[in-house]
Formats: C-alpha cells, structure tokens, sequence
C-alpha cells in the first residue's frame, strides 16, 4: 500500500510502536525549537535531567513572546536561556530577530526532518516539508537529551486543492475555510496533507500560513509536499542543499478527503471568540473597526508585508484605526527596507512594532474597552488580547488592510487592483542575530545566570490508588490553555515562577478558583469536550498541579494538552457516556476509586459523593503514560529510571 508524506518521514524515524492508528510510536526528533514563554521552564526541566549537550541535530532558543521589558523578569529569562543555551549546544535567537516559526522556516527547517517545539503553532515548518510538532516543554527537554518523542500515531486527512486563489483571496481564507469545514476539533488526531493541483499555485509563505493554522483544528500538524517551489525558496534563503523532494504515493490511503476549489473561495473572517466561527466579509461589511494589526506567526512573511505595504502606498489610514505591523523576522523587516516598502507603511500612518509575537499574546496593544480589532493572527480566544471585552476577528493581511483604509470591515476586493509582488530570486542573509553555542570545551566555563524570577519547579504527586477531593471547577466546551493559564503583558513574565501565575489560574473562568483550590487542598476539575485546546504551554498542566489538581475529567481533550498533565502527574479522564458530565457540579465531593486496576482495564469508577451516584470514566493509556502517572509525571518517572 502507497503512503502519505507524514507516514513516510513516520517511517524513517520510527524509534518503537506501530504505526496503526491510534497505537503508541516514539519518534526520532531530529531539530528541537523553543521561544522564551515555555522556554525558561523547558531548559530548567532540561538541565535537571543533567546531559551537557544537546542530542539533537539542531536546537534553538527563540525570543520572540517576552519581549516587553517592564522589569527585570523577562531579562533576566533572557540572560538565563542565553547561558544555557551557550553552556548546552543550542544556537541562540536574540530578541528582534523575529518570531520563532517565520525565523526557522527561513534558516533552520529542512523537508523530511522531524522538528518539535514549545510552542503550538511548530507545524508552521510543514510548509516546506518538515515533520513538525508543538509539544509541551518536558517533552522537549527529553528530545533534546536524545529521548524519543511519544505521540499515538495519527489518522491521515488529504486536502486536495484545485484551482487558483483569485485576487485578494489568500492563504488565510484558505485556512478559515478549511476551519469553517472542521472546526476547532475537525483534526483532533489526524495529519492534514495538503495536495492536489492547487499546491502548485501556492507559494511557501502562503503554505506555512496554512500549515501554521492547521493547530487551531486540533490537528497533530499538517504538512506539504517538498517540491521545487519548495527548492526555489530554499535556494532564495541560501540553503538549496537542504531541499529533498518528498510526496505521497498515487496510492496512498486517506482516512478523509476534503476537496477545495481555491477559485471559489472569498475573503472570510473568523468571529468573536473562536477561530472556527467563520463568515464571509461581506457578511459583516460596515462593521465598525477601532484597532488593525497586521503580523504573528501566521502573516508576517515577506510575501505578506510586501502586499500590505503595496496596499497602503500612497494611502492614509482613518483616523479612527490603529494600525500595528509587526514583520515576522529580521529579514522580512530589513528587506522592506530596502526595498522602500516600509516607508509606504510609515507614511500610511500605521506603527510598526518589534518583530516579535508582540498584540497576538498581548504583549502590548491590546484593544480599546469594548474595541473592535481585526488581526491577522490565528487565535481570538476571550481575553487574550490583553482586553476582556473586545471582539477579535481573524482575517488575511489584505482584509485587514481594507478595514485600516475605509475604518470598517470591508471586502478587500474593493481597495481596485491587487498590485503584482515580485518575490527576489535571493533573500537579505544575516545571521547576526542568531548567536553560537560554545565549543563542548568552552561550555565548561560557561555559568548559568539565574536571577531571582526563577523559582524551583513544583514537587508533583504520584497518581496513588484513591483520590478524593472536591469538585472544585466545572467548564464548558473548547476551553483553551489561555483560559486555564492566561498570558498577556502582566502574567507571561512569570512564566519561571510558577507559584505567582498561581494567582491567575483559570482567571478567565472564575477568579476566584485559585484561593478555592488552595483551600481545598486536592481537587478535580472537570471540563467538557476538547478540553486544553490552544496553546501548547506546559504551564497550563503545571500551575493546576501546583493547586493541587490531581484529576481533569472531560468529554474530550485536545492533544498536546493530556500529554501535559500526564507529564505533569495529573490523571486525564473522560466520561464514557458523556452525558454524565451533566450529572456532577461544582461543589461536589468526587472519589476515583481503586484507579491502578482501573488504568489497566480501561475504566476508572467514579463516585459522587454528595450525591451518591457512580459513573464509569475512560482512559486508555500506554505502560509508560502510566509509570508516568504513578511516579509523579515525567521528570519524576525520568529520574526513578535514572536510578535503576
Ligand atoms: C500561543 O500562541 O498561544 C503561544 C503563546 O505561542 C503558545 C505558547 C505559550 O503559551 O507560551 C503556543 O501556541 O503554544
Ligand atoms: Fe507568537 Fe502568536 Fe505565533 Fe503564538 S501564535 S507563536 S504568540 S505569533
């Protein structure tokens, strides 16, 4: 039977497991990422596991999301990640040299290598080829000690493209399309593939947007064939030699087919609060617009701010509209200079920011009170631009450039011709911003700099025969990491010290559930389905254990998510009739019983004991997630074998 790309690089760095759907494999991490939020804590679970250098082929440390410095915290994380990358063997990316994902896909990725990083939105890398995966910190350190990364091997979705984008339709409604489609949990354990006629059509700006939102469908990652619009970019960044071809068999096997005409597509917008909850612009045209920012992850590429800036020459924003750029790196933001680009964002009116993460995780311009802000970024969750209560739509940079000019939503369609952008055959190559590690003999003397944000890491509790504890939260659908460990300008600094975010655990829900934890002492958390999506931070499995979660049971969980409370020692459970998740409330004193037993069969009971009614909670894990569980979580477990 032919195979899909994913199944063939899969194949290629199969450590153990088999690779039917669903069955355990461990996979051999070839490049490790991180960027400073989750980075700080990934490094300090890494040097407890005390290897001095790095097993991978390539790690590297980004700065991108703390990048406001109000106090000495997030400098300190710097010079902190700095050392120790110096000191183990990663290369270091300096503050401004832009957003980890637009930095590695231009100087780092390489079709048909595995890639895993602290962050969600890692797949971005599948835009030329790469295996890539977010992944919680812990799993990172492993990796980059030389350890396998663990996931259950996915299911395999094609989406097969025909046709060609017209004018002003983009990447980014692709994306919102496929959201439209799927939904927030459409991709919970597949592997998105994009082929199809329509592949050729697309540059790699436009498929790393694509494979970069991928991660709000839930989806392990997604992936593009390597082809030779994959060769010509490479070739621009200097790196041809890195180019192999890769593609799926004519016979592969897909486990769903979603076709798109991308002739057919319109310019879309996702609404408040979710990236699934897609409409056309034309439907919400003369929505009024307080704030536009333009960049993230997703649309910050050359490609993107060349069109943006070609839009807005010659043109001045409405005064009622703040308008924010941020270039996705250093190269992008240094050859709009060159080219002239940038000053026809000045003269616009627009503020250009840092190439940084910066508005997308509210570091910095956050909306007015009640403030309509269109991005082109790829998450809208409720609070996490900084202001609870605007709306926040998703759209392409050129949708959000109609809205800058004409101060409402408005059909990009109408701003007259789309002007031709001319990609260079060659790229603006500087390095400078990446700093080297110290040979293994250097290292030696290299100190660690540790300043006093940096508090010890939690003990975690190994998962015993019985837990009783009080409900102590119960959540509805889709809840996010944001909402379980909010970041923004005033939390993200203390991404280091974890008994601090304590205080902010869950804010989004209900503010008072840190003090109510605490005061419980132990407690259980219950949520609804696809509980965890988002962001990949580890912190949001930490700082609950820190409160002295023991159990989350919900209809469902979102991927990177369970892998975190496992690592963390917290036990993962849904209801297996999922209407039970009805009958239990907040409040309520919850026994599991007799759990080991229940670990290996399969169903763990549950017990009320306020109201006295049981129910029967699934689980299905590996021999290793429940040595994990019992030992505490993945450092625990790491260091009892270590032992051995
Ligand atoms: C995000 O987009 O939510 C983040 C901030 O990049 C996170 C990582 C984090 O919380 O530090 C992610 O996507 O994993
Ligand atoms: Fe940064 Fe936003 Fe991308 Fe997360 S989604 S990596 S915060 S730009």
């Amino acid at each position: 039977m032919g195979m899909t790309i994913a199944q063939k690089i899969i194949r290629d760095h199969l450590v153990s497991g088999d690779m039917t759907p669903g069955s355990e494999i461990a996979l051999r991490i070839d490049q490790t990422l991180t960027q400073d939020a989750t980075g700080t804590m990934a490094y300090l679970e890494f040097e407890t596991m005390g290897i001095e250098r790095v097993r991978t082929e390539l790690s590297v440390a980004y700065i991108d999301h703390n990048t406001l410095q109000c106090g000495f915290e997030n400098a300190d994380d710097h010079r902190y990640i700095q050392s120790v990358a110096k000191k183990h063997g990663i290369r270091f990316s300096r503050p401004g040299n832009g957003i980890c994902h637009q930095v590695h896909l231009e100087r780092f990725g390489v079709p048909g290598k595995t890639l895993i990083g602290s962050d969600s939105h890692t797949p971005t890398g599948g835009g030329i080829g790469m295996l890539a995966f977010g992944a919680g910190g812990m799993d990172v350190a492993v990796a980059m000690g030389g350890g396998a990364y663990y996931i259950s091997m996915p299911k395999m979705f094609k989406v097969n493209l025909t046709g060609r984008l017209r004018p002003f339709v983009t990447a980014k409604d692709v994306s919102l399309e496929i959201l439209r489609i799927l939904s927030v949990k459409g991709g919970v354990g597949a592997i998105i593939e994009w082929g199809g006629e329509g592949v050729r059509t697309l540059s790699v700006p436009e498929r790393a947007t694509i494979t970069n939102m991928g991660t709000e469908l839930g989806a392990t990652t997604s992936i593009f064939p390597s082809d030779e619009i994959t060769r010509a970019f490479l070739r621009a960044e200097g790196r041809e030699d890195a180019w192999r071809e890769l593609s799926s068999d004519p016979d592969a096997v897909y486990d769903k087919v979603i076709d798109i005409d991308l002739s057919t597509l319109e310019p879309l917008v996702a609404c408040p609060h979710s990236p699934d909850n897609v409409v056309k612009v034309s439907e919400l045209k003369g929505t009024k617009v307080d704030q536009v920012c333009i960049g993230s992850c997703t649309n910050s590429s050359l490609m993107d701010m060349l069109k943006v800036a070609a839009l807005l020459k010659g043109r001045t924003i409405k005064p009622s509209v703040s308008l924010s750029i941020s270039p996705g790196s250093r190269q992008v933001l240094s050859m709009l200079a060159e080219r002239g680009a940038l000053t026809d964002i000045l003269s616009s009116g627009a503020r250009v920011l840092e190439c940084a993460c910066g508005p997308c995780i509210g570091m910095g311009f956050s909306p007015n009170s009640a403030g309509v802000s269109l991005r082109t970024f790829n998450r809208n969750f409720l609070g996490r631009s900084g202001t609870a209560d605007a709306g926040v739509y998703l759209v392409s940079p050129e949708t959000a450039v109609a809205a800058a000019l004409t101060g409402e939503i408005t059909d990009p369609r109408l701003l007259g011709d789309m002007p031709e952008i001319e990609m260079p055959d060659s790229f603006r190559l500087d390095d400078s911003g990446v700093l080297m590690p110290a040979s293994p003999e250097e290292a030696k003397a290299v100190e660690v700099v540790r300043g006093p944000n940096i508090k010890p890491f939690p003990d975690s509790r190994p998962v015993g025969e019985r837990i009783e504890a009080e409900l102590t939260l119960k959540v509805g659908d889709n809840i996010t990491t944001d909402h379980i460990m909010p970041a923004g300008a005033k939390i993200l600094p203390y991404r280091s010290n974890i008994p601090h975010l304590s205080q902010y655990c869950f804010g989004v829900c209900d503010e008072t559930f840190p003090q109510r934890a605490k005061a419980a002492g132990e407690s259980i958390v219950v949520g609804g389905d696809n509980y965890g999506q988002g962001s990949s931070r580890e912190h949001a499995a930490l700082v609950p254990m820190y409160l002295g979660v023991r159990a989350v049971i919900a209809k469902s969980f979102a991927r990177i998510h369970v892998a975190n409370l496992i690592n963390a020692g917290i036990l993962p459970l849904t209801f297996k009739n999922p209407a039970d998740y009805d009958a239990v409330s907040q409040g309520d004193r919850l026994a599991l019983r007799d759990i080991h037993a229940g670990m290996d069969s399969g169903t763990v009971t549950l017990e009320d004991l306020t109201t006295g009614r049981t129910f029967a909670l699934a689980c299905d894990f590996t021999e290793r997630q429940k040595a994990m569980l019992k030992a505490g979580g993945l450092l625990a477990y790491t260091a009892r074998n270590n032992e051995k």
